[in-house]
């Protein structure tokens, strides 16, 4: 058990998520002390992660790998925290020179006591983390980079849907995204089945909506549609084993496993997938929900097999 993952305010069993610490701007004006530019930002993740893997997402979706550095931690934290190895496609970070992701939290904050998270935004420029907010990195990368992206046929956050992709993104987020995390990290009986019901009950309705549209809000992906995706592709893997997410698998429901299919052949998406660090993350990273460290072989999926949805656009 990593304290952070699990830190010791939580209350009758059930686990508290921490504030980020770090939510400053990058904006195309530069009036935040961040001006948008090509080469002065990077990205810290881990595959692993889902909420790092939304801003990978992104970057991917619009092109903006030259633009802004990435840089993947081991999928294997221990109680130093992320750290980077020599693996092939990997670290070490070739920016800094660090071995830890914590000298990151150090150099912009000497006084910081935190839980060290990804995703990371760092500026070279000033030395210091931009942020490590995943929804406000995605926002950034979904807008403010324009002039550095290859790719901007994407509208991640369409005005006209504003108000509803802010609610829907509320709702997943507090009943599957970080709902997996509650029923997986509960240490009482109620507080984990309040929790997985509430990621069934959520999957359902979700199941339905799938059933009339291609995707959440049309016949485009929009930023909830990626907000989503992150956890879907790793649902039949993870949390229905290691979370106890055990009501019903993805492929148990006939438009979710159509459309997160439809969203894994989406171009370039595939390859932000990484099942193998995904795996090895949440198994061997969190012994106290899995203490002898196994990683299971399966489960055997095919996201490349035909979605047929497109009949619905
Ligand atoms: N609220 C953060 C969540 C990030 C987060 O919790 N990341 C996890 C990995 S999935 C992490 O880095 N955990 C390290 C720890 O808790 O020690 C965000 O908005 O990006």
């Amino acid at each position: 058990m990593t304290t952070a993952e699990f830190p010791k305010e939580h209350v009758k069993g059930a686990f508290a998520r921490q504030e980020d610490a770090f939510a400053n701007w990058v904006t195309t004006d530069g009036s935040s002390g961040f001006p948008a530019a090509a080469g002065r930002y990077h990205l810290y993740v881990s595959l692993a992660c889902p909420w790092a893997h939304r801003t990978v997402i992104v970057r991917k979706l619009k092109g903006l790998e030259d633009a802004i550095g990435m840089t993947v931690v081991d999928p294997i934290r221990d109680e130093r925290g992320w750290r980077f190895t020599d693996a092939p496609g990997m670290g070490p970070d070739p920016v800094n020179g660090w071995r830890f992701l914590a000298e990151a939290y150090a150099a912009t904050d000497p006084s910081y006591r935190g839980r060290v998270t990804v995703p990371v935004l760092w500026d070279k420029t000033t030395g210091r983390i931009v942020s490590n907010n995943d929804d406000d990195i995605m926002r950034m990368l979904e807008s403010t980079f324009d002039a550095f992206a290859r790719k901007n046929d994407l509208d991640f956050y369409p005005e006209a849907h504003a108000s509803l992709i802010d609610a829907l993104n509320a709702e997943i987020y507090t009943s599957v995204n970080n709902g997996v995390y509650r029923a997986g990290f509960a240490t009482d009986q109620a507080v984990y089945a309040a929790a997985a019901e509430g990621v069934f009950n959520e999957l359902d309705r979700l199941e339905a909506r799938l059933a009339k549209s291609r995707f959440l809000l049309g016949t485009l992906p929009v930023e909830t549609d990626w907000r989503l995706f992150v956890t879907l592709i790793r649902f039949d893997a993870v949390y229905y084993g290691h979370f106890k997410c055990n009501l019903r698998r993805i492929v148990d429901y006939p438009n979710l496993w159509g459309y997160l299919r439809d969203l894994y052949q989406f171009r370039g998406i595939a390859s932000t997938v990484n099942f193998d660090h995904i795996k090895r993350h949440y198994y061997m990273t969190h012994p106290h929900v899995n203490p002898s460290r196994i990683v299971p072989i399966g489960p055997a999926l095919d996201l490349t097999a035909p979605h047929g949805r497109e009949r619905m656009s």
